[in-house]
């Protein structure tokens, strides 16, 4: 894959759970390969997107904590990337406020992702509506030229480029259009329970590997994943599910997806599957030990994310001053 570099990156996790493999390989690891082109990454954990789902307020905290810390046990560098939590930077939300009055209702309500999780809530709140305006306010404060994200996130970094052009038609030109970086479509892990249906944070445990899973816990949701039909791997007749346990083997072990399933050809899915669950074991130690190292001292850990608040607002603050000033706001004295 051909990284760019020199470039103000910005990417973000929701923190709806437990981190697993399937953000780890489609989003993370590239992120801190991104970091490590010599970007110039804000990594966001993005709370404030979370709410917009149902969540459970007594857990959210540590969930946030642990979100953060995963990001930077995967290799998120807090002295050469921003790391920050979305919420610590009220320009976020007074962005996206502004960005709200530009926004046609229209588009909002023809958003994919909205129509989706909008049938699955009982009372859609108007945070999920405006969903794509705080993302576009996320994007935009930091003057951000990429952005990676799933072929899910497309739409809205569409709509974020046709906001920033709006506003900056209407306003003067205030802000960076932004590009998106399409993750590496490969790296799409699917549920071990349902192969049809990608790894999810908000599914159930048994679903997916978290990088923060007991080691014993790995061998034996991988022996549970569910397999095709078939007794023994076959390269040329490859079924969902061995599809995906042999696409998180080669994304793993870096080899290509075709040696993979030509180095298991003809052995049964039960060695596939031991394998399979040793290298998990190997891969997702250092991560796991790091993040427990972090999440050890709570104290530490919010101190470095004040820090990276503290760099972001810094970043966010200059565009959001600019915002009120073309948008004809009246500023206070000190500013
Ligand atoms: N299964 C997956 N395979 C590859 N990439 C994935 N991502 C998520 N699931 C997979 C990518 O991880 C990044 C961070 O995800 P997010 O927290 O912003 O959003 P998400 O897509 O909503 O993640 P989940 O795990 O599916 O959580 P819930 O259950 O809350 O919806 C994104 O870049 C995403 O593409």
């Amino acid at each position: 894959m051909d990284l760019p570099s020199n470039k103000r990156i910005l990417s973000a996790a929701q923190p709806t759970g437990e981190a697993h493999i399937g953000n780890y390989l489609g989003a993370f690891k590239q992120w801190v390969a991104l970091q490590d082109a010599g970007n110039d990454v804000c990594a966001m954990i993005a709370d404030l997107h979370a709410i917009t789902a149902p969540y459970d307020a007594a857990t959210f905290p540590n969930t946030t904590l642990r979100m953060a810390a995963l990001l930077m046990a995967v290799g998120l560098d807090p002295k050469k990337s921003v790391v920050f939590i979305q919420s610590h930077v009220p320009a976020h939300t007074e962005a996206a406020w502004l960005l709200t009055t530009i926004t046609p209702v229209g588009d909002l309500t023809r958003m994919t992702q909205y129509k989706d999780k909008a049938k699955k809530q009982k009372t859609v709140g108007a945070g999920l509506l405006n969903y794509p305006t705080l993302m576009a306010a996320d994007i935009l404060l930091y003057q951000t030229e990429i952005v990676p994200v799933g072929e899910d996130q497309t739409q809205h970094l569409e709509f974020a480029r046709t906001l920033a052009r709006k506003f900056n038609r209407q306003f003067g030109k205030t802000f960076t259009e932004p590009r998106a970086f399409v993750l590496e479509e490969t790296a799409r892990i699917m549920s071990l329970t349902d192969p049809t249906r990608k790894m999810s944070k908000s599914d159930l445990p048994a679903s997916r590997i978290g990088l923060l899973d007991d080691p014993s816990a790995i061998p034996r949701k991988i022996r549970a994943a569910v397999t095709d039909s078939g007794t023994a791997v076959n390269p040329k007749k490859l079924g969902p599910a061995l599809t995906n346990l042999l696409t998180i083997f080669a994304t793993f072990s870096e080899k290509p997806f075709r040696d993979v399933a030509e180095e298991y050809a003809g052995l049964g899915y039960a060695v596939v599957k031991s394998a399979l669950a040793d290298l998990l074991v190997d891969r997702l130690a250092p991560i796991r030990n790091r993040a427990e190292e972090l999440l050890w001292d709570h104290g530490e850990l919010q101190r470095i994310l004040a820090d990276g608040a503290e760099r972001a607002a810094t970043l966010a603050n200059k565009t959001l001053v600019t915002m009120r000033k073309r948008m004809g706001l009246l500023l206070p004295q000190n500013e």
